[in-house]
């Protein structure tokens, strides 16, 4: 008997350069091809840059994700999503064609530079919260022990993030 566990995985994609929503979603297609069934798929959000302020604005979404693969297996797809989908880096929280991040996957808890899960961020950033809450209000951050709700409702950012295009899969 073959016996495969299912993971619970959360993406959040973010593009503000070229055509951000057919953008998303090829990365959508893509990541159905390679990581695994998309179970819910946030709005999309416009959101403010952060962090790098002169840049143009963001399309964000969230996505759930049923998955087999590994936590390392993901990142390598995920990378390679972004590289096919015509990724440059150009400097650190710069603009970009595709960024895809991880966010959870299920409660691991896991600090290495290649990949830090949960996402160290995600707490202070409503791109990323506003997005992940409106999937995911009663998922509990495994460090910070807090809903997504909550953690929106605390969160001390005030960057700008208003309903793009309205998801009905949820
Ligand atoms: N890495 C480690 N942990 C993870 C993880 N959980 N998920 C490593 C994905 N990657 C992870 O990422 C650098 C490396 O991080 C990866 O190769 C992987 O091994 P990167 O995408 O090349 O670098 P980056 O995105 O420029 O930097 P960073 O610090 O990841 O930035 P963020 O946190 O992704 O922020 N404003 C708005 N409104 N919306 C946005 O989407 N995004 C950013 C980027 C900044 N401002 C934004 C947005
Ligand atoms: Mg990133």
């Amino acid at each position: 008997m073959e016996c495969t566990s299912i993971n619970i995985l959360y993406l959040l994609l973010g593009s503000n350069l070229g055509d951000r929503q057919a953008v998303l979603s090829q990365a959508s297609e893509e990541i159905v091809r390679a990581v695994g069934t998309i179970q819910k798929s946030s709005s999309l959000y416009e959101t403010a840059p952060w962090g790098v302020t002169n840049q143009p604005a963001f399309l964000n979404q969230v996505l759930e994700v049923r998955t087999t693969l590994s936590p390392d297996a993901v990142l390598h797809s995920v990378l390679e999503i972004e590289q096919a989908l015509g990724r440059v880096r150009f400097e650190r929280w710069g603009a970009r064609v595709i960024d895809i991040d991880i966010l959870f996957f299920n409660d691991l808890v896991c600090h290495e530079a290649r990949l830090t899960i949960p996402h160290p961020r995600l707490h202070e950033r409503r791109f990323t919260l506003v997005p992940l809450a409106e999937i995911a209000p009663v998922l509990v951050h495994p460090l910070l022990g807090k809903t997504i709700q909550i953690l929106l409702d605390e969160t001390s950012d005030i960057t700008e993030v208003t309903l793009f295009s309205l998801n009905s899969t949820i």
